[in-house]
């Protein structure tokens, strides 16, 4: 399964959205921004750029950036069509 790792408030909000929409399975692990958790031994492993998003695929390998994630759904065969909600 995917996971995401993010913090509520900051940009990784766009990988999660994203992730969302594709319909995919997937787990959240929320990263203390705050705490510094982001530039833990542990979490430098998961993403050596120290920073959220960072999307850990089921092969193991970390995408570490916002914009890396529609193109890796999109080779993945998933379409994400974003539409208008109606209000
Ligand atoms: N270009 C990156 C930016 C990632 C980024 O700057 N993340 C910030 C939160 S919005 C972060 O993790 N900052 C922690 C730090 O710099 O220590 C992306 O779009 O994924």
């Amino acid at each position: 399964m995917l996971t995401l790792y993010y913090t509520p408030g900051a940009c990784s909000m766009a990988a999660h959205i994203v992730l969302e929409e594709s319909g995919e399975k997937y787990e959240t692990k929320k990263v203390d921004l705050a705490a510094g958790e982001q530039r833990t031994e542990a979490y430098l492993k998961i993403n050596p750029l120290g920073r959220v998003p960072a999307l850990l695929l089921d092969n193991g390998e970390p995408l570490a950036e916002n914009t890396a994630e529609p193109g890796f759904f999109s080779q993945e065969g998933v379409q994400l069509v974003l539409q208008q909600p109606e209000v």
